[in-house]
């Protein structure tokens, strides 16, 4: 009797290490399989940023060679148009980059609102305000716009009495402060007072946040765009000069527009650029990775280009 329950009992002891051993075993290779997709993933977004910089080192390069070779920018130029999907190929993967150029210059650049004085650009302001009602939003926040930019904490002016400083951002949940200075990324008006993600979405593609006081491009600027310029421009006349601009641009955008806009606005227009917005995307096996980056090219003879802000999934 005394036998059989030792035999018993090693024999359960025997199941338990035999069970405790498969489910270490079961541990130890999803654990393994974890850390190689891990490493794996790792790998991909290593390889998938280091093809989206060889995308951008391939761009500037494009768009020094576009300063030789022209002297405007338009929309009928190499650079505007959209990339051939690149694959990407190794022995054990398998991917592919796209992307994008815009000309940043033919968006309203939110920071000539403010001078270099920190006083408001009534002609920026007047244009942004035009913009807002030409895409159906709130004119009004052009004004929170400039108290967001602006570097005093004055709100109410009598010229622009939509505005939102620290008085009221500190009392929202959570509490948080105006930026009182230059923008820079357009999305930061995501965080204004009177701003949400629906408004943000219709206005984004026509806005930019760049360095300093800049030009528009006519000959790449879009309808809204075109139509902020003076309120008479209707959206069949802004269609009008998109047509007209098709076949290499505007032949002379001063002579053009002198009867259609103020002379103030006229001295704003260009018919060339020096910024422009790389987006590229690159997917390898499940990892993405999405990379924007602003261009600066330089004007003064040489076309050198230099990225002035780079980042990865958002701007
Ligand atoms: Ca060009
Ligand atoms: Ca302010």
């Amino acid at each position: 009797m005394m036998m059989y329950r030792q035999r018993g009992a090693a024999l359960i002891t025997a199941m338990l290490i035999m069970a405790l051993l498969a489910i270490l075993a079961a541990e130890l290779s999803w654990n393994n399989a974890l850390d190689m997709r891990r490493t794996m993933s790792m790998i991909y977004h290593d390889e998938g940023t280091q093809a989206a910089y060889g995308a951008e080192s391939w761009v500037s390069d494009m768009l020094r060679e576009d300063a030789r070779n022209s002297q405007n920018d338009h929309l009928g130029e190499i650079w505007a148009a959209e990339f051939p999907i690149l694959p990407i190929e190794s022995a054990s993967v398998q991917g592919a980059l796209t992307g994008e150029v815009i000309d940043l210059q033919g968006r309203f650049n939110i920071n000539n609102l403010i001078d270099q004085n920190g006083e408001i650009n009534q002609l920026a302001l007047e244009q942004f305000m035009r913009l807002l009602r030409n895409l159906d939003l709130d004119p009004r926040l052009a004004g929170v716009t400039i108290d967001w930019l602006d570097p005093d904490q004055d709100t109410g002016s009598p010229l622009m009495p939509d505005g939102a400083e620290d008085s009221l951002y500190s009392s929202k949940t959570p509490p948080y402060k105006a930026a009182n200075q230059p923008a820079m990324y357009a999305s930061e008006l995501m965080a204004i007072d009177g701003m949400d993600r629906a408004t943000f979405a219709v206005l984004a593609p026509y806005i930019t946040a760049l360095p300093g006081k800049t030009t528009i491009n006519v000959n790449t600027a879009p309808a809204p765009v075109l139509m902020s310029l003076d309120d008479n421009i209707s959206l069949a006349e802004a269609e009008g000069f998109i047509t007209e601009r098709e076949n290499g641009g505007f032949v002379d955008v001063q002579n053009r527009f002198k009867a259609i806009v103020s002379p103030d606005v006229l001295e704003t227009l260009d018919d060339s650029s020096s910024f422009f917005q790389l987006k590229v995307v690159v997917q390898i096996a499940t990892v993405r990775v999405t990379y924007y980056s602003v261009l600066h090219r330089d004007t003064g003879g040489s076309g050198m280009v230099v990225p002035v802000l780079r980042s990865f999934g958002t701007i």
